[in-house]
């Protein structure tokens, strides 16, 4: 079989919630490098990471992109919005993309995530993009599994609030302002700077103006990046516990949704009538016992 089936298959078991035995890799000194990527709807982040993986794929780097599909109605074009603007990657035989569905979890993020980056890590793609679908305003949620968080907006799209707002900020190591193609974006900026948060790793967030669909300004960005590097290696002990956590919460997430969507929800209401304790039905739904 060859690899590239072999990882194709492997994905698939994962995200069918099969396990997945991370444990050597998760405490081994070797690990992936992890790129989120997070941002409003349309703000150009596919565009831009098939820009930045088309450039490192240039250097030999086997790169691989796991781009969270919405299951919600917002983007629903998201999907096939995602593989048309990484057309470009798929001759490329040291890259693999990944479309996930996020099944509408909070944060944007497929449940079994983590495992897929490991998996990823297992078959020699050392630099993974993780694209989340970019609704909500959950998305510090990347900052739990990625060592580098990219916050893409663009100016005078009614987005500026939402990429410093709900936390983001405070995750954010940089931020892109995308399409500058479209006009100066000296004041938004400006308004940027005032925001950014400093990190406690000595890295002060930057702010980078690019234009995807141009290349302008990409390989400044994949420097910056590049940048990052020795900081993301000094917390690289907190980052394994975070990814732990995340793989624990949205395991109990996932047995408890299947759950859920199993039950018949009238059986369950008239339980509740019978017992008026929420905590025992809910005890009834995970446990099967009366
Ligand atoms: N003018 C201009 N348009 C761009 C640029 N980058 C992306 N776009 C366009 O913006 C639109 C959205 O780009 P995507 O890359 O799909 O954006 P996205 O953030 O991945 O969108 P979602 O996955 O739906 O959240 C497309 O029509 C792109 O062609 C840019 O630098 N300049
Ligand atoms: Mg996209």
């Amino acid at each position: 079989m060859n690899r590239v089936y072999q990882i194709a298959k492997l994905l698939t078991l994962i995200e069918n919630g099969e396990e997945f035995d991370v444990s050597d890799m998760l405490m081994s000194k070797d690990q992936p490098f992890v790129i989120g990527l997070t941002g409003a709807p349309g703000t150009g982040k596919s565009t831009l990471i098939s820009k930045l993986v088309k450039q490192l794929s240039k250097q030999k780097k086997k790169v691989a992109v796991i781009a969270n599909d919405p299951t919600s109605k917002i983007s629903k074009g998201s999907l096939l919005g995602d593989r048309i603007r990484m057309d470009e990657l798929w001759n490329l035989d040291n890259v693999y993309i990944r479309s996930v569905p996020s099944r509408g979890r909070k944060g944007g993020l497929n449940y079994f995530v983590v495992e897929m980056i490991y998996a990823f890590h297992k078959f020699g793609y050392s630099n993974i993009f993780v694209e989340t679908t970019g609704v909500g305003q959950d998305e510090v949620e990347i900052a739990d599994i990625a060592d580098l968080v990219i916050n893409v907006s663009v100016p005078y799209l009614g987005d500026e609030i939402q990429s410093i707002k709900a936390g983001l900020n405070e995750v954010t190591d940089i931020y892109v302002i995308n399409k500058i193609d479209l006009g100066s974006f000296d004041a938004y900026a400006k308004y940027l700077y005032l925001a950014v948060k400093k990190n406690a790793w000595g890295w002060d967030p930057k702010i980078v103006g690019v234009s995807a669909i141009k290349n302008k300004n990409v390989d400044l960005l994949i420097k910056t990046i590049q940048d990052y590097v020795p900081v993301y290696k000094k917390k690289l002990n907190q980052t394994i516990i975070k990814r732990f956590r995340f793989m624990i919460t949205s395991r109990i997430e996932h047995i408890i949704d299947t759950k859920v969507e199993k039950t018949d929800m009238n059986e369950l209401l008239q339980h509740y009538i019978k017992s008026k304790s929420l905590n025992e039905t809910v005890k009834k739904l995970i446990t099967g016992i009366e």
